[in-house]
């Protein structure tokens, strides 16, 4: 038996679920550093990952999967490139209940597209009340004039949900590369 080997990486907005859905999806128990969070600015939540979630999930066939989550704020990119390397690709989470989504959204992508070639968009928080519609995603993803990026709205807390995205990224990943 051949023994695959994937990392599989979750990036995006502070709060949008990273950390959740890497507990959701992990067979082990999730090595996390946390600190408290100093940008209060940005987002209100008092704890937040500033370094690196790590948790494991084993696929049907035996496939092991690597789930790196990536610290949210800005300052932190420089890790962003080095947990990208050799990833099958990447998860990309956005708070629907931010001020800004679609601003975030394209700026994490187009950092990420920069260091990943299969990226899959998560859209969360779309319970939360707030005054983004889904809407406003459809016509981005209409606006979108180079590559398409397959967009989910899901609930990092529902493994269900985050299973998805793991499986869109496999799916994607093994048209592009034939893996
Ligand atoms: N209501 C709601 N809460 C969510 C959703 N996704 C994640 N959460 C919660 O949002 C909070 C922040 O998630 P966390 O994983 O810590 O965010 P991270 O900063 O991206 O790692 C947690 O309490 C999650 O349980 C969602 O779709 N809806
Ligand atoms: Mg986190």
């Amino acid at each position: 038996m051949i023994l695959h080997q994937y990392k599989v990486v979750f990036a995006g907005t502070m709060g949008a679920g990273k950390s959740e859905a890497i507990k959701s999806l992990s067979s082990i128990d999730v090595v996390s550093t946390e600190a408290i969070n100093t940008d209060t600015q940005s987002h209100s939540k008092m704890f937040t990952t500033v370094g690196i979630d790590y948790g494991e999930l084993i696929l049907e066939d035996g496939t092991k999967v690597g789930l790196y989550g990536t610290p949210g704020q800005e300052r932190f990119d420089f890790i962003w490139n080095m947990i990208c390397k050799g990833a099958l690709g990447t998860i990309i989470l956005i708070d629907n209940s931010v001020d800004h989504p679609i601003e975030q959204l394209n700026f994490y992508l187009d950092y990420f597209k920069t260091v990943s070639d299969n990226i899959i968009i998560g859209i969360t928080h779309l319970d939360v009340k707030s005054a983004n519609h889904a809407a406003i995603y459809r016509d981005w993803e209409k606006s979108q004039t180079d590559a398409r990026y397959p967009l989910f709205f899901v609930d990092a807390r529902e493994r269900n949900d985050v299973l998805l995205l793991l499986e869109a990224l496999i799916a994607n990943a093994e048209a592009q590369f034939s893996i």
